[in-house]
């Protein structure tokens, strides 16, 4: 008899304040229950020393690290976890969603970092396979919704790279959209405007064929 395969791995993408980590805690209690373990983690982060890699990325002066630098930090956080938290619960048949992945490196440090996609691939391949999601939900919101909710949570103490300019997190959203473009079979873009409450179905029902 073939064996069910119930591992799945779902990442949560977009601009900050999107409402990633909301909609991810919502859809984990959703998921669970269907009767699947669900195991929620987070980039930079998930591990012991991808956690340790993360205070390096996020606090300290803007100018901290350049591009070249945060890419191959993230990739070294990125390779831990992957080999250390994700892989080991998939392993045993959990699902597994995660508040950013690969495709924030590629946005920010590839694309508005003007690093450039290829090359943080590239460092993928080295660190982690080119291991990919099964599905990557990509929450659009406007920058002044998006804006309004960060400068809620966070007021005035954002994180180095959360701290940037308009100009750079306008990069970042344009990168989102040209990555989601390219690989439609594995992206899916959601409206996150609207209450949490509206959000979580929309965010569901893009993940019901796999559910
Ligand atoms: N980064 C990178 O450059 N390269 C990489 O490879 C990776 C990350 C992995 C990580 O910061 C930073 O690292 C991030 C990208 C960069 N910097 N930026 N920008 P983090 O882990 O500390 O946080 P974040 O991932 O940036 O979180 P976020 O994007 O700022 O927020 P969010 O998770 O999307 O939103 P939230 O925390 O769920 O909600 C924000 C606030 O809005 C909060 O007060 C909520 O209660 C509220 N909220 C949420 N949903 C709603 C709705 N629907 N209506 C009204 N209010 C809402």
């Amino acid at each position: 008899m073939t064996e069910l395969v119930l591992a799945r791995f779902i990442t949560l993408e977009g601009g900050e304040g999107a409402g990633k980590s909301t909609q991810l805690r919502r859809l984990a209690d959703l998921i669970r229950a269907r009767g699947h373990e669900v195991v929620e983690t987070r980039e930079p982060g998930g591990s012991k020393g991808a956690e340790a890699i993360r205070a390096l990325l996020l606090q300290g002066d803007e100018d901290r690290w350049n591009s070249g630098a945060e890419a191959l930090l993230f990739a070294a956080a990125r390779a831990d976890h992957v080999v250390k938290t994700i892989k080991p619960a998939l392993g045993r048949g959990a699902w597994v969603l995660c508040d950013r992945f690969l495709d924030s490196s590629l946005a920010y440090q590839g694309g508005a970092g003007g690093l450039g996609v290829e090359k943080v691939r590239a460092l993928h391949d080295v660190g982690s396979g080119g291991f990919l999601p099964d599905r990557t939900l990509l929450l659009h919101l406007g920058p002044q919704e998006a804006a309004q909710r960060a400068m809620q949570r966070d007021g005035d103490s954002a994180d180095r790279i959360g701290a940037r300019d308009a100009s750079y997190h306008q990069a970042v959203a344009s990168a989102f959209a040209d990555l989601a473009s390219g690989e439609p079979e594995r992206f899916r873009t959601i409206d996150a405007s609207g209450s949490a409450e509206e959000v979580t179905p929309r965010l569901l029902a893009a993940l019901e064929d796999l559910l």
